[in-house]
């Protein structure tokens, strides 16, 4: 049977039928599913029921995957390809990642190997909400005057790890240690992807600055670009169901996991990270100014 795609939003998104993935997957279907996902940017496939070695093995069919070295708290025991995306407490402390995702990002853009794509497995969620947000960063590119284009190519976007969310919520000695790990980074704020070849802006909520500009000049910029990228047609919003694979890319969209549920309920998710091409140089922190 041939994979069926169903779009779940105009901007992006598609859900993916007609293939078991946690069964035995053929190269063709492969072939056809990363074609899908070029074309949707985030795709989704329903009632998965795996293990974390059926999760890893699934996902390296499409690329290498990234060992969380830049984020070592928050994998999974025993399986350093699986990050944990949790509200339950781990070794009795609260977990680390509670509050992961809640601005606008791409994932390991303060690392100097941003992410490719990801591969989020829901496990537990709670009975409303806890919904993560998609945005087009093509089409967002794509939707630019020619002479915005024209300055956006010529910039190099800061990520700092100080403004990745939830970070005031982290255990301060395991913060000292992310931030000495990760320094702030700068890539190209326009990227081509390494695959098809399309062009995506590369900048979010988790940018302080352009480099060899002030943040005072690049704020206001930062903030029209992230506007005009996460307008709500250029978003897809995920509902989750447990079993949902959701997987996104990261070189062409941004994402935004909403705390928008009762935090008494658990909501339990499990990450594979598709590891990307190194990219970006190290920038001296940078004051106010
Ligand atoms: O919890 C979510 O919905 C997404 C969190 C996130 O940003 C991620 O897993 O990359
Ligand atoms: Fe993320």
């Amino acid at each position: 049977m041939a994979i069926e795609e169903i779009p779940l939003a105009h901007a992006l998104g598609a859900e993916i039928r007609g293939v078991d993935i946690a069964g035995t997957v053929s190269d063709a279907d492969i072939d056809a599913i990363r074609k899908a996902w070029h074309q949707a940017h985030v795709i989704v496939f329903r009632d998965v029921a795996w293990t974390p070695d059926q999760h890893c093995a699934f996902s390296r069919r499409f690329r290498d995957l990234d060992d969380h070295a830049a984020t070592p708290h928050d994998r999974l025991d025993g399986y350093p390809e699986l990050l944990e995306v949790t509200n339950k407490p781990k070794n009795n402390q609260p977990s680390q990642t509670r509050n992961a995702g809640r601005n606008w990002h791409s994932d390991y853009s303060y690392t100097n190997r941003p992410a490719a794509s990801s591969m989020l497995y829901c496990t537990e969620k709670p009975p409303v909400g806890g919904d993560t947000m998609f945005c087009n960063m093509a089409r967002a590119y794509d939707d630019l005057s020619d002479k915005m284009k024209d300055i956006v190519a010529g910039l190099q976007s800061v990520y700092d790890f100080n403004l990745v969310s939830g970070t005031a919520k982290r255990d301060p000695v395991k913060m000292a240690e992310l931030l000495k790990l990760n320094p702030p980074i700068a890539h190209p704020c326009v990227r081509t992807h390494d695959e098809s070849g399309v062009k995506a802006l590369y900048v979010s909520e988790r940018t302080s600055h352009f480099d060899g500009m002030t943040r005072a000049e690049s704020v206001p910029l930062i903030q029209f670009l992230c506007a005009h990228a996460t307008r709500p047609e250029n978003v897809y919003r995920h509902q989750w169901r447990v079993g949902d694979l959701v997987c996104w890319d990261n070189r062409t969209t941004m994402h935004l996991a909403l705390g928008d549920f009762d935090s008494s309920y658990p909501r339990h998710m499990l990450r594979t990270t598709l590891r990307g091409e190194k990219s970006g140089y190290v920038v001296p922190p940078q004051g106010v100014g």
